[in-house]
């Protein structure tokens, strides 16, 4: 008569025993994605890696879910890391559109939920390189690397 109903906490019992993980792991990952900043980047709406050719235009896009971080004033960047002989070379852009090089931010500003944007759209010099597309817990004008998104691209033919 008074049978407990299987409800959300059985189903996810279920899955995680179908899974392999802990209730415990589900929660976690859960707990993370809803209080974490997530910021992403796409070239060509890929996530990579891919390559392309020095003559062939791409399209660099970002996005970024504040979670519950919204409003807090943050660091956001975007950064390319040209890989050289093993050693990496980086260059950020710096409002409004320059090119400078080392790991400098964008602009600080309050996390805000941004919908898929286009940031880019033309030619990258030729070389492996990692697009990186952050934000900080904080808004102190250095880039702390706290939450990224990497695209690895190679432009041309890259031994
Ligand atoms: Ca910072």
């Amino acid at each position: 008569m008074n049978r407990p109903r299987p409800g959300l906490p059985a189903l996810a019992l279920a899955l995680a025993t179908a899974g392999g993980l802990s209730p415990a792991a589900i929660a976690d990952e859960g707990d993370a994605a809803i209080l974490d900043p997530t910021p992403d980047i796409k070239v060509n709406g890929s996530d990579g890696p891919l390559t392309v050719s020095p003559l062939e235009p791409v399209q660099i896009t970002v996005a970024l879910d504040p979670g519950l971080h919204l409003g807090q004033p943050a660091d956001v960047y975007g950064i390319g890391e040209l890989v050289v002989a093993g050693m990496s070379v980086y260059f950020s852009v710096v409002y409004p559109d320059r090119v400078v090089p080392g790991e400098r931010p964008y602009l600080q500003i309050p996390l805000l939920p941004v919908p898929r944007t286009e940031v880019y759209q033309g030619r990258l010099p030729p070389g492996h390189w990692f697009l990186h597309f952050g934000v900080d817990a904080n808004a102190d004008g250095i880039v702390d690397w706290d939450w990224f998104d990497t695209v690895e691209v190679r432009v041309g033919p890259v031994e």
